[in-house]
């Protein structure tokens, strides 16, 4: 029988320099640069995931020279399908605007499938268990850790949320 396919948009909502368009990059591409990249606009990116029983192409934005946490256009939001939220593991208050950048996209979207993700875990932690308490409990889930830099987590994070859009979707 054919797969069924299914084709989604996602998200990486978070702080400028968290590592939003690294992930893609090392998902994508499976590269990783230390060029930042400064243009202005926006960027799609495609993945296809096979699943068992259907297959799912990612369509992932990302929004290129964004400057610190400044809010996004409405534009980048809608029709968003599920949504990366991304912190950085040195520095406590991108973590702490998580839940910010969750109100301002569902505010757009409604509720859609999310993933909260620690990022540049090959770096010492600077977040305080209070902070991790307090997030997780304003998202209702835990944050997976990953690096953009060695690669670890960032296959399953993408899968992960490219799993709850197809339950969504079923
Ligand atoms: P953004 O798209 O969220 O704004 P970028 O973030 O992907 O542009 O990354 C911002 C900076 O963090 C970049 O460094 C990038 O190399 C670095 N970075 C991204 N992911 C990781 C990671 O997992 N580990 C480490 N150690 N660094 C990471 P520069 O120096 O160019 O600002
Ligand atoms: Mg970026």
């Amino acid at each position: 029988m054919e797969k069924k396919k299914i084709i989604r948009k996602i998200c990486l909502l978070g702080d400028g320099g968290v590592g939003k368009t690294s992930l893609i990059s090392r998902y994508v591409l499976n590269s990783y640069s230390d060029e930042y990249i400064r243009s202005i606009g926006t960027r799609v990116s495609k993945k296809v995931i096979e699943y068992d029983d259907c297959e799912l192409t990612l369509m992932i934005w990302d929004v290129l020279g964004q400057k610190s946490q400044k809010t996004l256009h409405a534009a980048y939001y809608r029709g968003a399908n599920g949504v990366l939220l991304v912190c950085d593991n040195a520095r406590e208050e991108t973590l702490l605007h998580l839940p910010m950048w969750k109100q301002d996209l569902m505010e757009v979207t409604g509720s859609i499938p999310l993933i909260a993700i620690i990022n540049k875990a090959d770096l010492g932690s600077a977040l305080s268990k209070d902070a991790l308490a307090q997030v997780c409990s304003a998202l209702g889930k835990s944050p997976m850790y990953t690096s953009a830099k060695s690669g670890e987590g960032v296959q399953e994070a993408f899968e992960t949320l490219g799993s709850e859009i197809i339950e969504v979707s079923k």
